[in-house]
């Protein structure tokens, strides 16, 4: 009997998977398609732990897919444009398209020693203008809806990475993600995506199956909706009668707004401000512009602000009111000014006692007394009745802004108002490795699409790179200097490239349709495998990734290029694979192991086993060198077990142990089956070291030689094929299996064999029948005596009794013995 040898069986299923190409997905079968994707890998050029940890599991529950009898679909490519690669280039001079490509053969060949499903024939590459030429295309559907626009805007900008950063690019400390620079704000002309337009359509997750509840509320808290009104306070500018509108959650406080403010950025800061004020105002506002948004929103940040001089008028009230500026109200938010309720609004009370301007309550909860808000140590959220309200006294608080707001509209002084978080997407990058953006600016036409037929906009190789905050493209006179699609005059090109976001927006689209040359999918690929049945990737991905896909699927959807609005059924996010400290695997903490050591030692199967085992996939857990060792050993037992045990022509002897075995094959199957149903490939693995175990027990008794023996080896291999493809092949072929075992049908339980067997126990009192009850099967003679003898029937026969001796007939009936 030979010895278990990663290293010889694992290459050559590999080849012969790939000759057989087991793994391809047809478009045409007649089975029911299946779409299991995971997240693409960044090609940075290796595949780490993280990866293994990932993909193991995910592939384990694509093969149990293929064996329940559907045509699964599991691809791979590469989000193959972005900032490392330029990096790369700049630093080192090399190419960045020969860095990623080569770095992309790397973790090809990484990805294939994994032994995964992969269809490689419909890989997809960001970086290849087969591929953004999409992207491209894309991005012109998107400008003829009037979904991408250029504008001047305040951009993130790190004068480090010399560009500017989405705002999920910044960290909460206001600093870089990528260098760790401060970041500050820049006035720059951008494209951008209206995804703001979305915000509501986006809130909705009615078509979507399976996601984590906690993904579904981390987008809602980001599109961030508040309903409340807008209202528009009279201003007497210069002699001219004017309106500065606010937005409020809370119109039922307006006539506790005794300060007004404007954003420091407003436009309407200089008309108001008086000569006198002037100065103060304009130092102010300077030292706002070097301050982010988050430290200006901070709550721990001491409350600051100037008055302007001017007033405005309440609309509701009448009241004349104080203008000031402070940084904590926002220009990009709302109407970028806010009326301030310092008795009720935290922010504005720390305001107002900072000021000294005067708090009033308008909202008191019906068994308070009046008291003086200077004494108050907070702002109050009292559920009450309105007062010091005018005409609004007494009006219940639950009612108060329904009311308030009909008023205004009545009165035309506002309009009600939903407000979102969410902000468009900025998708310029003053950066070279990424898909050019396909506009071209004319000095007679102005902003120009390039025409369709025209892309891809090529982007050139061995750029200049220059440290001037702009797009190296800038600085290549043959690719800047071009002619107008529409007169055909000299015009330049757009030197942005395009956010990588967009790229990974729609990857999982062209997958189904990877070489079509005509269209960058088909209705009817499109029809066959989308939506994708099951995504797996990072929960860091819960807000940018994951929203930006599910906006420009519906902004397809709705251009009618794709006929489903969200783009993933199911969602799942594993957990985080940590060093053997339980610490998160990193550079400086110094646990970072690299998998590749360990394949060589183990093989893949016992890696990818072993990242399975570590702990619940959602949960994650801590990668222990040393416990890979338990793995290959029961790999090793498997091995031994079917080798020495299957038999070609079994002379089908079946003994009393054959139906226990039955029960515990049927039994696991149910187990292994639900458990990958759910995902938990932990609890999979354990049931089945436990079969393995109960068959090995059996292995040199003579239940060894029956049909059911082998049968249950069978099952074995199968419910352990998709954890350890290899092995598993290797062992059915040498069964004498003429097909993939991947491609058999994954095996089947009948609910009635997997509960434990039991039989009806019949109670005798000297010889006469008096109950029955069931059992358990394997019921010991003690507690067969205990039920007897406590059962409340035959204790009310035996009555005073005594009881001379219990008879039992195992799997029978116990007789008891009595005298009366
Ligand atoms: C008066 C008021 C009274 C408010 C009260 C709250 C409580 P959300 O829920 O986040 O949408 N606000 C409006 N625009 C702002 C801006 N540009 N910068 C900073 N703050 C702004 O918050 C809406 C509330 O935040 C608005 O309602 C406004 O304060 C403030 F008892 O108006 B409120």
């Amino acid at each position: 009997r030979t010895k278990y040898d990663p290293k010889e069986v694992e290459p050559k299923w590999q080849s012969q998977w790939d000759a057989d190409q087991i793994y391809h997905a047809s478009d045409n079968s007649s089975k029911p398609n299946f779409y299991n994707l995971v997240m693409f890998p960044y090609p940075s050029g290796d595949l780490h732990m993280g990866h293994w940890y990932n993909y193991s599991p995910f592939d384990a529950y694509g093969r149990f897919k293929r064996m329940q009898g559907y045509n699964v679909m599991q691809p791979i490519g590469f989000d193959a444009f972005g900032l490392p690669a330029e990096n790369a280039a700049i630093k080192r001079g090399i190419q960045a398209r020969t860095w990623t490509l080569s770095n992309i053969d790397n973790m090809r060949k990484q990805l294939r020693a994994m032994g995964a499903q992969w269809d490689w024939q419909r890989e997809v590459v960001t970086c290849q203008p087969e591929y953004y030429k999409w992207t491209q295309w894309l991005f012109l559907q998107f400008y003829k809806q009037g979904l991408a626009y250029r504008t001047k805007a305040p951009a993130n900008w790190c004068s480090s990475c010399n560009t500017t950063l989405a705002n999920e690019q910044v960290l909460a400390d206001n600093t870089c993600e990528r260098c760790g620079s401060v970041v500050i704000r820049k006035e720059i002309d951008q494209w951008l995506l209206k995804i703001s337009s979305y915000a509501e359509r986006l809130l909705d997750f009615a078509e979507v199956e399976d996601w984590p509840e906690k993904t579904i509320t981390m987008q809602r808290n980001w599109i961030g909706r508040s309903e409340g009104a807008e209202i528009r306070f009279k201003a007497e500018i210069a002699g001219q009668q004017e309106e500065i509108p606010v937005f409020t959650t809370r119109p039922d406080t307006i006539y506790g707004a005794t300060f007004f403010v404007l954003a420091p950025e407003h436009p309407w800061v200089e008309k108001i401000t008086t000569p006198e004020q002037q100065a103060e105002v304009e130092a102010y506002v300077g030292q706002a512009r070097r301050m982010t948004e988050i430290e200006r929103m901070s709550s721990e940040k001491e409350k600051s602000g100037v008055f302007t001089g001017g007033y405005v008028t309440n609309p509701v009230s009448g009241e004349k009111t104080p203008v000031w500026i402070a940084d904590y109200v926002l220009m990009s938010y709302g109407a970028g000014a806010i009326m301030g309720v310092p008795a009720h609004d935290q922010r504005d009370f720390e305001f107002a006692r900072k000021f000294s301007i005067t708090i009033r309550e308008v909202i008191r909860a019906s068994d308070e007394e009046p008291s003086d808000p200077t004494t108050w140590t907070e702002a109050r959220e009292a559920l009450g009745e309105l007062v010091n309200s005018g005409p609004f006294n007494g009006t219940p608080a639950a009612e108060a802004k329904a009311r308030v707001i009909d008023y205004i509209e009545e009165k035309g002084i506002g309009t009600r108002k939903i407000n979102y978080r969410l902000r468009d997407w900025l998708i310029s990058r003053q950066r070279y490795w990424g898909a050019p953006i396909p506009i071209v600016y004319c000095p007679e036409h102005g902003t120009v699409p390039v025409p369709e037929d025209q892309l891809p906009v090529w982007l050139p190789e061995n750029v200049q790179f220059k440290a001037t905050g702009e797009s190296p493209l800038r600085y290549e006179p043959d690719f800047v200097n071009t002619t107008c699609p529409v007169c055909g005059g000299p015009a330049t090109r757009e030197a942005d490239t395009m956010d990588t976001f967009i790229d990974s927006s729609w990857y999982y689209l062209r997958y189904a349709d990877p070489h079509n040359s005509e269209v960058p999918w088909s209705p009817e690929k499109m029809q066959q495998w989308l939506p994708v049945n099951q995504y797996v990737g990072g929960i860091e991905h819960a807000i940018l990734h994951l929203l930006y896909a599910r906006f420009f699927i519906k902004a397809l959807h709705d251009m009618g290029h794709i006929t489903f609005d969200e783009p993933f059924k199911r969602l799942f996010h594993q957990g985080m694979v940590l060093g053997a400290d339980g610490q998160k695997m990193s550079k400086s903490r110094g646990n970072v192991e690299a998998p590749d050591k360990y394949v060589e030692k183990y093989g893949t199967d016992t890696v990818r086993c072993y990242m399975m085992f570590i702990g619940p996939f959602d949960a994650g857990g801590s990668f222990r060198a040393e416990n890979l060792e338990g793995i290959w050993r029961f790999l090793n037992r498997v091995w031994s077990l079917i080798g020495e045990s299957w038999i070609d022509h079994p002379n089908t002897v079946e003994t009393k142990d054959s139906q226990a075995i039955e029960r515990l094959r049927h039994k696991t199957i149910k187990r292994v089956t639900e458990d990958l149903k759910h995902f938990h490939f932990n609890t999979a693995l354990a049931g089945l070291m436990e079969f393995n175990n109960a068959l090995i027990k059996q292995q040199h008794n003579p239940v060894a030689q029956s049909a059911t023996y082998q049968k249950a080896l069978q099952t074995l291999l199968q419910l352990l094929a998709p954890f350890a493809p290899h092995i598993t092949e290797e062992l059915w072929q040498q069964s004498n299996h003429k097909n993939s075992i991947h491609t058999s049908e994954w095996p089947v339980y009948e609910e009635e064999l997997t509960k434990d067997e039991a039989f009806t126990l019949v109670i005798q009192l000297n010889g006469k029948v008096r109950e029955r009850i069931e059992v358990a099967a394997d019921i010991s003679e003690e507690e067969v005596r205990t039920l007897a003898l406590n059962n409340p029937r035959v204790q009310s026969f035996i009555g005073t009794a005594k009881i001379l001796k219990v008879i039992y007939v195992p799997g029978k009936l116990v007789n008891i013995v009595v005298r009366p």
